[in-house]
């Protein structure tokens, strides 16, 4: 008897002990018990989730949910990143020779860009998203839990929250524009637009007739960056739906772009429809007289013009895919810019497009050495694909692309004139893709 109540009590102690040390451990972070649903947040970054709406309670709360390694339930293993850390202490692996090149597995040590994914939606896209989203996550997010905001001009719904937060690993944060941002402004006359839309539609032109995506257009050229939600960070990251990666992302590139000074970034570049920007040059060439302060010395006119600036030879970067400096397009360059376009009212009474607007303002307000041609990021937008070229790179990054299909190089392409236009060498093997 005595000996059994003894192990009773040792029983006990054991029991006692576990308690506190699961308690201690679940403080700790790395054990957290599965939350029911999208709308709590866990501590545990791989598949932390958690989302505000609108605009008043973004990010309050981050730090007590900075994202820790969730491989050993057994010991608080902290690993160091976050902001404020010296990134000369976590040198980024940029090439296969560089040292945790290989490292991919685990939440990525070192320094955060203050930055975010950002998309732009309607709730019926939650499913092409949502394939973004993973592929995004897949490549290279799921290291490094970067925040993603999406925003709408209608609620988002449950579904959508739901969706996307479960499989973001960063936090999650959903906005709805205000109205200003998304309709016609007053000095657009109505049946003057109207027209344009019902002549486009008898043209054919693609979206032509479209109101919608006229807004879309106007918010992603004025405002996207303006919005509270984004207002918290520097730099962005956009995702559209339907998109694809097709190579391992090893360095952070939000980092590049901050270490290196550069504002904006493409993957893919073209010549855009004319009939849809028929005066946006001279819109332009009015701002360029308007504030030639604006105007940096060194841009890439080149890559906007064949005749110095007369004319617009249509090239301009595929905005649906852009890294890039949030504070760049909240500068009073950009906001003058934009504001002096929008007074023209061709996105209304034409087409214009928020990637010929981002790509003129890029090239004429930004050094060239300030825009990126990101390489080693592969990516798809229905119908063209940016594939690395070279079978090195391409085996170095694990990229799943078709090498034929690469658009760089083809005649409807600009990257080629970029290349050109800032002295680069093209990479072996160019010549093989040019049809
Ligand atoms: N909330 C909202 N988002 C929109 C609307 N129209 C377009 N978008 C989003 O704006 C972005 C660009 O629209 P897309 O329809 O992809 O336009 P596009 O890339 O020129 O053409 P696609 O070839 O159809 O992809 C995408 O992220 C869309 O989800 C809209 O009316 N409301
Ligand atoms: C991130 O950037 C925003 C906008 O510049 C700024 O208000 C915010 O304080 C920054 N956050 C951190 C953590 O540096
Ligand atoms: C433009 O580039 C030239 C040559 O590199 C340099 O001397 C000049 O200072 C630059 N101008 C500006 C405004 O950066
Ligand atoms: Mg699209």
């Amino acid at each position: 008897m005595a000996a059994g109540s003894a192990r009773y009590v040792r029983y006990i102690l054991v029991g006692f002990f576990v308690l506190a040390a699961l308690y201690y451990i679940s403080n700790s972070g790395p054990i957290i018990p599965p939350s029911p649903s999208y709308e709590s947040s866990r501590g545990n970054g791989q598949s932390s989730s958690h989302h505000t709406t609108g605009s008043t309670s973004e990010g309050k709360d981050s730090s007590a949910s900075a994202p820790k390694e969730n491989t050993t339930p057994v010991k608080s293993t902290k690993p160091n990143f976050g902001p404020g850390l010296d990134p000369k202490e976590y040198p980024m692996a940029m090439t296969p020779s560089d040292p945790a090149w290989n490292e991919l597995s685990g939440i990525k040590e070192g320094p955060r860009v203050n930055a975010t994914f950002v998309t732009l939606a309607r709730n019926s896209d939650v499913w092409e998203i949502a394939r973004s989203i993973r592929q995004v996550e897949d490549r290279f997010n799921r290291r490094y839990n970067y925040d993603w905001v999406f925003l709408n001009d209608k609620p988002f719904d449950d579904t959508f929250k739901k969706v996307t937060s479960s499989l973001v690993s960063g936090k999650t944060h959903y906005g709805e524009i205000p109205k200003e941002h998304w309709s016609f402004p007053p000095h657009i006359d109505q049946d003057k637009a109207q027209k344009v839309r019902e002549d486009m539609a008898q043209r054919k032109i693609i979206y032509g007739d479209s109101v919608s995506y006229r807004h879309m257009c106007r918010f992603e050229s004025g405002f996207f960056f303006r919005q509270p939600l984004m207002l918290n960070y520097d730099y962005y990251w956009r995702v559209e739906p339907s998109v694809e990666l097709f190579c391992d992302v090893h360095y952070d590139p939000f980092r590049y772009m901050h270490e290196n000074n550069k504002k904006y970034s493409f993957v893919l570049s073209l010549y855009e429809y004319v009939e849809t920007i028929p005066t946006l040059w001279e819109s332009v060439r009015k701002f360029m007289k308007n504030h030639p302060e604006h105007i940096e010395e060194n841009n890439s006119m080149g890559f906007l013009s064949d005749d110095g600036g007369e004319t617009y030879n249509h090239c301009h970067f595929w905005s649906n895919f852009e890294i890039g400096s949030l504070k760049w397009l909240r500068s009073q360059a950009y906001t003058d810019f934009f504001e002096s376009l929008d007074k023209d009212g061709g996105f209304f009474y034409e087409r214009w497009g928020d990637a010929p607007v981002h790509s003129i303002a890029a090239a004429l307000l930004l050094k060239k050495e300030e825009i990126h041609f990101f390489n080693d990021i592969a990516y798809y937008h229905v119908p063209f694909t940016h594939c690395p070229t070279g079978d090195k790179i391409r085996a170095d990054l694990k990229c799943h692309c078709n090498p034929k299909d690469n658009f760089d190089w083809k005649g409807y392409s600009c990257t080629s004139k970029y290349f050109d236009v800032n002295g680069l060498a093209k990479p072996e093997g160019w010549e093989n893709q040019t049809d």
